[in-house]
């Protein structure tokens, strides 16, 4: 009998990357460069496009801030509202879903890192919090900029969900995320066929000063392209990132938006550090094979081994 798995189901995906945003422009002014690059989007046929991590506003946690009332005005408290309700209008006229990165405050005062996933008709299907916080809570005046995400942000309280929506299974994720293996197992573990993220990534580790490390920006590239290759080979899954780019507010960050198919491969590459779109026709049935023969999950884990994974954090040497 044939395998139904193995139906083509093409899915257009766009990477939106966007360029710097500086710490004056508005939120007004993002939405307009991310309708652009929707039309644009809908002009190549795309059914959903991902745009990046805190994609309204500049990065913020790279400044130490003590009034709260200066950091809340970097947050959402509600979504959609005044300033992203074109982007949802727009987005359901074209009939494009799209990926949005945000910083969320809740009704009940808690801060969060998120992502929503709005299918073709301007519905929000799914909602992601950011697990993998990096950075530091405390001013750190040795290091060239801050990283603030664990001052600002509660680590994430959903787990990594994954929502049967657009034609396929889709999961999301957040920069710092994409650096661990447990990401995509879990949402692998859940059938994820395209997981979709947005990343703001100094092309400079600030930490590195500290531990006099070397690690040049090609490496930065690098890790990034190496850990998501690998992630959606090892789970036979599409990846879509898309970057906040350039040189923003005395920051370089890293380009390199990328559209990766389930072998790993790398089929769509952002050239710039600035707004640009990438397409690809993601075709979801290609996950089936590496799903079903060498990452056949249900024939091959050995969970009996795997315990420490989920019950100890950190690193503990032999004696
Ligand atoms: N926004 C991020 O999560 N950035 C991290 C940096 C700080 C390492 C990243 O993983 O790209």
């Amino acid at each position: 009998m044939a395998n139904s798995k193995l139906v083509p189901r093409i899915m257009t995906v766009g990477a939106a990357q966007m360029g710097p945003i500086a710490r004056s422009e508005t939120r007004a002014s993002c939405v307009e460069r991310m309708l652009v690059m929707l039309r644009e989007a809908a002009r190549k046929g795309c059914q959903l496009v991902v745009f990046p991590e805190l994609a309204l506003t500049t990065f913020f946690p790279r400044w130490y801030m003590t009034d709260w009332r200066e950091v809340d005005a970097f947050f959402e408290t509600e979504m959609p509202n005044a300033a992203t309700a074109p982007l949802f209008a727009e987005a359901k006229r074209l009939k494009i879903g799209f990926y949005l990165g945000y910083a969320e405050k809740t009704p009940d005062g808690h801060r969060f890192n998120t992502a929503i996933l709005v299918d073709t008709q301007g519905a929000i299907v799914g909602k992601y919090r950011k697990i993998h916080l990096p950075g530091h809570a405390e001013n750190e005046p040795q290091r060239p900029f801050q990283h603030l995400e664990k001052r600002y942000f509660e680590p994430g309280d959903i787990g990594f969900p994954v929502w049967r929506t657009m034609g396929g299974i889709l999961g999301m994720a957040i920069c710092n995320d994409r650096r661990w293996p447990e990401t995509y197992r879990v949402m692998g573990l859940k059938g994820v066929e395209m997981l979709v993220l947005g990343y703001n990534t100094p092309a400079i580790n600030g930490s590195a000063l500290v531990h006099s490390a070397p690690e040049p920006e090609h490496l930065r590239q690098f890790h990034n392209h190496l850990v998501m290759q690998a992630g959606a080979y090892q789970n036979s899954t599409w990846v879509v990132a898309t970057a906040k780019a350039g040189f923003e507010e005395g920051c370089s960050l890293i380009g390199g938006s990328c559209i990766i198919a389930p072998t790993g491969e790398i089929v769509a590459l952002a050239r710039s550090v600035a707004d640009e779109l990438i397409v690809a026709d993601c075709d979801l049935s290609l996950c089936t094979y590496g799903k079903e023969t060498v990452f056949a999950f249900s024939k091959h884990r050995r969970i009996e081994h795997y315990g420490l994974i989920a019950s100890q954090t950190g690193t503990i040497e032999p004696a």
